[in-house]
């Protein structure tokens, strides 16, 4: 398996800010979800990209499993302005998943299990930026966590990292997910407080 790692070294000098604004550090890993835990099993689970044209890309759980797993040390940053730095989480990068995909489309659509959605630019799901995440801190990805998968785009707000994720939608508009079509931010970068619209 490939290893890869972020953050060892990539540290911010002293002299930089470690919080974006307004957020605050707690240790805990709060439960945020919109609705009741879907149980998931990995036997059951599958993902899926589905392109602009239509075209339907998908893994089973052994089918991911079979790719790169990566470990992921990353700072996370709730739009509900709490922050946890340094958690390690492992998972196959978005590149690889769609690193065989045709397609121009600017936006997906994040699909989860329970019916969530949530909307990322394309290019906010590549470059090393973003993950299906299957273990944090060492263990399986909790239920409550996301569990057996979750997305993982650390660098925006966490409510773009969707729990039970089981597929992406790529789209020609940036057409607002459930929390977006709710008055949250349709980019989210927490650096620049993109709270809301
Ligand atoms: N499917 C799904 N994904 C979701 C949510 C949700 O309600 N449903 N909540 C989002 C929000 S607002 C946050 S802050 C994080 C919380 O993740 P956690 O419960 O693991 O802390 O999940 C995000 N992903
Ligand atoms: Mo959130």
């Amino acid at each position: 398996m490939a290893e890869f790692s972020r953050g060892f070294g990539a540290r911010r000098r002293a002299s930089e800010p470690q919080l974006p604004p307004g957020q605050y550090l707690t240790d805990d890993f709060p439960v945020l979800s919109a609705g009741p835990t879907p149980r998931v099993s990995t036997q059951e689970w599958e993902f899926s990209i589905v392109t602009e044209s239509g075209e339907r890309t998908s893994w089973s759980w052994q089918e991911l499993m079979a790719l790169p797993v990566e470990d992921i040390r990353t700072d996370i940053h709730c739009v509900t302005r709490w922050s946890k730095l340094g958690t390690h989480w492992r998972g196959v990068s978005l590149d690889t998943l769609l690193s065989g995909i045709e397609t121009t489309a600017p936006s997906a659509m994040a699909h989860s299990y329970g019916g969530y959605t949530t909307n990322v630019p394309l290019d906010e799901l590549r470059g090393g930026k973003a993950w299906v995440a299957v273990e944090f801190e060492g263990e399986q990805l909790a239920p409550e966590h996301g569990g057996p998968a979750r997305l993982l785009v650390p660098h925006l707000y966490f409510w773009k990292s969707a729990k039970w994720v089981r597929g992406l939608v790529l789209q020609e508009h940036d057409d607002p997910g459930f929390w977006e079509q709710n008055g949250y931010n349709l980019h989210g970068d927490p650096w620049r407080e993109e709270r809301y619209w």
